[in-house]
């Protein structure tokens, strides 16, 4: 087991002391990404004590480690899986040779542009949520959203030290222009679609979570199969963390859904919104917003790049292990695309089809998390169903993206979209609703009108712990 030098000014478990130059060259990022953080961070509680874990180590048991801290303070440490011994690549046209340690010349480019793209969803989903404080549910909920929030901090250290640490003077580069691009900024915007989207309320912080986490949650894995073995164990950690944040998601939705039955049950005849709860069809679109967009973020269906990442060595599949045949050479996937208004299946070469077979593991997973939120419904005896929309609804990336499609997959005109539009998504009149009940409560053990308290809180203490010294 590596041990975590917990007393450097960087906490970490890759040696950092013995390299003084990469030390040095951290250590110089580090006033900057606090000046980043302090700038666009969580607003509200700089000053205040945050009841929050920090890895403290790599292994399964006992990694983190819980206690009040003040934001500002915490510690942000670069830690990476422990190495595989004698690692080989498990898929593509380096199937077999030893995992490197070291970048391969000719992968420098893909590699530090795909680490690249990691790191910034980062700092750009901290900053989409600086202002949620304010408004927050319950002091419960409040703490998760900054647990959230430094632990995406200590995602851009991991996806920084890879840069810093192997690519020189542009990795260099690269790390202080992450420092620099902002979250829905015109002229400097993120680099991906999802993480330039406004988070200005807590039922999309829930979605967010939820769905964009959650690819978070299967690029890591693709990742962790990489060639390039320290993105790997950065990666592998990383994951560690990941599963927290959908824990948010799955649950605060879950939470919203039994507020709402709830209120159904005691006012049968009234529209939830009449006594502060959030109708069902609501949440269903913004369940339809947050899914399609993440599914954007797993990029084309036919894709050149996701065929050169696998064969390369840099991007595998989710769980390689469990595949048969690791180089993808022979064999199809198929797509169906439309033409002259009908679907038709196309039939594409599997490495290039690499995008849509890990948004199908992604798919199902959701489907799982929905599942979860259906029981309650069934349970609280409301007969509703969420759903998630078809993959080619609301597509801005892709195939589906130059055509409209309704929830079931259908195409539609554009006539047709436009009209509708506005029972599949949230409308400016459903937006003005959900903001009008983003009201803070922050009194220990109390929580808005909007959502139920959860089952139990973080670890271990109730739910009316003070997660937050306010
Ligand atoms: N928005 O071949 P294509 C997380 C671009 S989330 C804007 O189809 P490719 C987190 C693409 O760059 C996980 N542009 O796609 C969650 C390309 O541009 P160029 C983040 C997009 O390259 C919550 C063009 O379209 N990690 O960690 O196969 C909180 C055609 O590209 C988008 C990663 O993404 C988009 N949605 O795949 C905090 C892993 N999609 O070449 C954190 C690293 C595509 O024409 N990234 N484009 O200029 C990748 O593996 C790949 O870059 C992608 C795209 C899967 C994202
Ligand atoms: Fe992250
Ligand atoms: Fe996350």
């Amino acid at each position: 087991m590596s041990s975590v030098d917990l007393n450097a000014r960087i906490p970490n478990n890759v040696d950092l002391k013995t390299d003084k130059k990469l030390q040095r060259a951290l250590e110089k990022w580090l006033p900057c990404y606090q000046s980043w953080w302090g700038e666009v961070g969580p607003e509200l509680a700089a000053d205040k004590e945050v009841y929050l874990r920090t890895a403290v180590a790599v292994d399964k048991d006992g990694w983190a480690h819980f206690d009040y801290v003040k934001m500002p303070e915490y510690r942000w440490g670069i830690l990476l899986a422990d190495a595989v011994p004698d690692r080989k690549i498990g898929f593509g046209d380096h199937y077999g040779e030893p995992a490197w340690q070291e970048i391969p010349g000719e992968y420098r480019n893909m590699l530090r542009r795909i680490i690249v793209t990691q790191a910034d969803t980062e700092p750009a989903s901290v900053e989409q949520q600086r202002l949620l404080a304010r408004t927050a549910p319950s002091l419960y909920d409040m703490r998760n959203l900054f647990q959230v929030n430094v632990e995406e901090g200590r995602h851009l250290w991991a996806m920084v030290y890879l840069l810093h640490g192997y690519f020189g003077r542009d990795g260099r580069e690269e790390a202080e222009e992450l420092l620099e691009r902002r979250s829905g900024n015109a002229d400097k915007p993120r680099i991906l679609g999802a993480f330039n989207a406004p988070i200005s309320d807590w039922v999309s912080f829930f979605m967010f979570t939820m769905f964009t986490d959650r690819d978070g949650k299967y690029q890591l894995l693709s990742l962790a199969e990489s060639g390039f073995d320290p993105l790997s164990r950065t990666c592998r950690f990383m994951l560690t963390e990941e599963a927290h944040h959908m824990f948010v998601g799955e649950t605060g939705v879950r939470r919203m859904v039994k507020r709402t039955c709830e209120v159904m049950k005691e006012f049968p005849d009234a529209d939830p919104r009449e006594h502060g709860a959030i109708d069902l069809a609501t949440l269903q679109k913004y369940v339809n917003f947050w899914y399609s967009i993440s599914l954007d973020l797993f990029g084309g269906e036919v894709s050149s790049n996701a065929a050169d990442y696998f064969a390369s060595g840099i991007k595998g599949r989710y769980r390689e292990e469990r595949q048969e045949d690791h180089l993808a050479l022979e064999g199809c996937y198929v797509v169906p695309q439309l033409r002259d208004g009908k679907m038709v299946d196309v039939e594409v070469p599997l490495r290039n089809a690499m995008n849509e077979i890990l948004r199908d593991s992604y798919v199902d997973d959701n489907q799982r998390g929905v599942d979860q939120w259906n029981k309650t419904l069934t349970q609280e005896g409301i007969d509703f169903k969420i759903e998630l929309p078809h993959r080619r609804f609301n597509r801005q990336i892709g195939i589906y993206s130059d055509a409209e499609f309704d929830p079931k997959g259908n195409p539609l005109d554009a006539a047709t979209w436009a009209s509708r539009k506005d029972e599949w998504l949230p409308n400016e009149k459903d937006r003005e609703y959900i903001d009008s009940l983003m009201k803070r409560v922050v009194e220990p053990g109390k929580i808005a009108s909007w959502i139920a308290p959860p089952i139990r809180g973080i670890n271990g203490n109730d739910f009316d712990f003070e997660y937050v010294r306010l």
